[in-house]
């Protein structure tokens, strides 16, 4: 039987399910303030008690969203913290406290990462340049933002991106910063692409062999500016790399539900018609010009080098359930 858990932790796993709350980075932070909000009301009387109940409260954070890769690297990054201390022989009140710090530093480390590829990043955008974005990425936010405030002049491209239209929400966000944007439909990214200077996206993940998970219509945008010659920049925090694609598991992607696509009401008429939904595709390699790292800028080709440095050269299950990100490392 699933165990129940307090309504603040129930509505923030809602949240995100429903994706008021949404964004790779945004999911991983806002998970770990699950662990946090559990760790604060936790009445566990022993170690072991508060050890077993924080495994339901962080699967249960685990089944929100399928696909970003952020989200168990997150929650892991505290259950790896919890687990050490657990093994040190910590009591409750250390395992509590221990639990809302890990949670606090994996968001600083968060931040500070989506800042750095900013400044990273911001040093590929040029004056006159017309930048295509597609969904909305905190992270290529930041780039454009950051090359904004270096007083760059370029404008930029958005796709409205549907079903859920997080398009303009980027195009709002820019906007309010004084960066001139135009909004588009999805389909007329290649009507576009001949004109555009450079494409930059986020990413839900990084796999193995350096492709990309993101939202819906990344990779035909990728294809066509590759068409156009059009460099394409990925801006991925190194959370966003996946262990366990090294191996050889498949990323899931995320099927929504069919009410984003059509009102429930429209599609009864459309007899014989059935809606399909992924959230995600995967955008291979060979599109991707660089992904930008809070690390630096290394071609897709390098992610298997970032996941070996974190795991260790003989990864196996063991590390997997590790984290990228541990507090050292930052
Ligand atoms: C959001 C999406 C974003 C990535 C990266 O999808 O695909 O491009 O998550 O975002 P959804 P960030 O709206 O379905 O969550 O750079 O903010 O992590």
């Amino acid at each position: 039987m699933m165990p129940s858990f307090s309504k603040e932790i129930t509505k923030l796993a809602d949240d995100i399910k429903t994706m008021h709350i949404r964004g790779a980075a945004e999911i991983g932070r806002v998970a770990v303030d699950g662990l946090s909000i559990f760790a604060s009301q936790s009445k566990a009387r022993s170690p072991q008690a508060y050890r077993d109940q924080f495994e339901g409260a962080y699967q249960f954070l685990l089944a929100t969203r399928p696909t970003a890769v952020s989200l168990p690297n997150a929650l892991r990054y505290v259950r790896h913290r919890v687990d050490t201390a657990f093994k040190k022989g910590m009591d409750v009140g250390e395992l509590r406290a221990l639990t809302i710090r890990a949670a606090e530093d994996f968001k600083r480390s968060s931040l500070e990462a989506v800042k750095k590829i900013g400044e990273i990043g911001s040093k590929r955008i040029k004056n006159g340049d017309l930048v295509m974005t597609h969904c909305n990425s905190s992270v290529a936010i930041a780039t454009l933002i950051q090359a904004k405030r270096e007083g760059k002049d370029f404008s930029v491209i958005v796709t409205e991106t549907r079903p859920r239209f997080q398009g303009r929400l980027t195009a709002k966000a820019l906007a309010d910063k004084g960066i001139p944007v135009t909004l588009i439909i999805d389909s007329a990214a290649r009507y576009f692409m001949p004109k555009v200077d450079k494409v930059i996206v986020g990413a839900d993940v990084v796999t193995a062999n350096g492709a990309i998970v993101n939202k819906i219509g990344t990779s035909q945008i990728a294809l066509i500016a590759k068409e156009a010659r059009v460099r394409v920049f990925v801006g991925a925090e190194t959370y966003k790399f996946s262990p366990s694609t090294v191996l050889g598991e498949l990323v899931e992607i995320e099927e929504r539900p069919a009410d984003e696509v059509i009102p429930k009401k429209e599609l009864k008429n459309l007899k014989g018609v059935r809606v399909v939904n992924p959230s995600f595709d995967i955008t291979p390699p060979d599109l991707i010009d660089v992904i930008i790292t809070e690390r630096g800028v290394i071609p897709p080709q390098a992610a298997i080098l970032i996941l070996m440095e974190e795991f260790g050269w003989s990864i196996g299950e063991e590390q997997v359930g590790k984290t990228l990100v541990e507090e050292e490392d930052w």
